[in-house]
């Protein structure tokens, strides 16, 4: 018979506290009965349907870890095991709760005045607003140091012109965090709240995806848009605004990719019990059995590590170098992971009802954004020698 434990053989669950383990079976129950029956659907028509956001709001999971302002006040453990759970569906469902939970939220809570956190968050936290972040530009990926959108100071207010690209939601979004380079301020980089409605403001619908299908991304277009001096983030400039929000959303990235590892895990262990070739289950093979001791390996260590990154957020001990550990390890496993359990399946592996390849095919959007598996290489590279190797 197989190990009672074989699902988490370092036995994360007995290292979560009762509560934990409560908000981890009631998000487990809710993307099982809500979100999973929908996304083959969704994936194949290329749609995001607003409306799981405000089922995300519904269950709390929108800035969860908010003290106040309608948000549940959740340690960032608990943040993790609802991203695990969301991306066990989708990654895409994943992206649209981490950036309205991280990228968004965070930053209003973080960097924002009083008055700006009443104005948003409540309606942020129900998902009665959506709401995106601009960083990365047509010609400022990897390197957002390089942007060209400007801030120029007016009687009031701030002009913004520039545009954004690859922006998660933003065809959506009632509210947009974006960075631009200031010039009243040295061209120090600054965070602006942009309303729909504004006058020069547009978010076109970027179409052809083959990847997070069932997520919507646009670009945000601003020419000559007036954001009100009200709108501007007060309580930080410089590029540690935009990366202090990507260490939240990266955090959660690490915890949800593996949700879709063990997706994928699961299913070619459950595959290779059902099916028969050369008179015995494929799981009785060798070759089967040593691919499900990997997955099972570097599931169980990437959540550990996992774990005790989110431990050392919630103990304020944290450094981003942590985060780009596990950031970049667990999205790199995943994709293997995904592209094995693919190969396991057969030819149904490349069927969308069997849900790997979809996954797949997520994870190397996953493996890219927030930064690419290389770049956080090169930034654990340069924390350990000192010498950047970017330029
Ligand atoms: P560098 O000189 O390293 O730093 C500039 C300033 O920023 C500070 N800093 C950080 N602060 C907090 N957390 C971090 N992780 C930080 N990293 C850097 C740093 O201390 C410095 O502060 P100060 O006060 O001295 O000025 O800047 P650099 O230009 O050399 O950075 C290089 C690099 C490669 C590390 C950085 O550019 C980078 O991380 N690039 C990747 C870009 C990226 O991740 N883009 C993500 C876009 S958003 C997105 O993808 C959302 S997808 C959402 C979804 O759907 O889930
Ligand atoms: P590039 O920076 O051009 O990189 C291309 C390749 O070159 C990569 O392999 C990279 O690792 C490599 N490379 C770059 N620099 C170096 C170097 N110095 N040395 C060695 N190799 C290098 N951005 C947002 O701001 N908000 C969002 O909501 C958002 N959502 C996204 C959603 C999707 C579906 C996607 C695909 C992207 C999203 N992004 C978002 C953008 C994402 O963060 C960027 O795509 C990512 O940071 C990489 O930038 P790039 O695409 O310009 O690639």
């Amino acid at each position: 018979a197989a190990n009672p434990y074989w699902q988490d053989l370092l036995m994360l669950d007995k290292q979560l506290s009762d509560e934990e383990r409560m908000l981890r079976d009631t998000a487990h129950q809710f993307c099982q009965e809500t979100l999973q029956p929908g996304i083959l659907q969704a994936n194949r028509e290329g749609k995001f349907d607003p409306a799981i956001m405000r089922q995300f709001g519904e269950m709390g999971m929108l800035g969860s870890t908010i003290d106040g302002y309608g948000c549940a006040g959740l340690s960032y453990i608990g943040y993790g095991l609802i991203a695990r759970e969301v991306e066990r569906v989708d990654s895409g469902y994943r992206s649209a709760m981490s950036v309205q939970s991280s990228l968004v939220m965070h930053p209003i809570n973080k960097f924002g005045s009083e008055a700006q956190k009443q104005k948003f968050l409540p309606g942020l936290a129900t998902g009665e607003l959506i709401g995106c972040f601009g960083l990365t530009e047509p010609d400022a990926g990897s390197d957002p140091a390089g942007m060209k959108t400007r801030a120029v100071k007016v009687e009031g207010g701030y002009k913004l012109t520039g545009s954004k690209m690859w922006i998660t939601n933003s065809p959506l979004a009632d509210v947009m965090v974006v960075w631009a380079k200031n010039t009243d301020m040295d061209n120090a980089i600054c965070g602006f709240l942009l309303e729909r409605g504004m006058s020069g403001l547009s978010t076109p619908e970027i179409h052809g995806k083959l990847s997070l299908k069932a997520s919507i991304t646009g670009e945000i277009v601003m020419d000559n848009v007036f954001v009100p001096e009200e709108n501007m983030l007060p309580g930080v400039s410089g590029l540690k605004g935009p990366f202090s929000c990507l260490n939240m959303a990266r955090y959660g990235i690490a915890w949800g990719a593996m949700g879709a590892a063990e997706f994928c895990w699961h299913a070619a262990r459950q595959y290779g019990l059902e099916r028969t070739q050369f008179g015995k289950p494929l799981a009785q093979t060798q070759l089967f059995q040593t691919k499900l001791a990997d997955m099972q390996t570097e599931i169980a260590l990437g959540l550990q590590a996992a774990y005790r990154v989110g431990q050392l957020i919630d103990s304020g001990d944290y450094d981003p170098a942590m985060i780009s550990l596990i950031k970049r390890n667990n999205c790199g496993k995943a994709l293997d992971i995904a592209r094995k359990s693919r190969d396991m399946h057969g030819g149904n592996g490349i069927a969308d009802e069997f849900h790997i390849m979809r996954h797949m095919i997520n994870l190397e959007t996953v493996n890219t954004y927030e930064g690419t598996y290389d770049i956080h290489g090169l930034i654990l590279g340069r924390a350990q020698t000192g010498l950047q190797a970017f330029f």
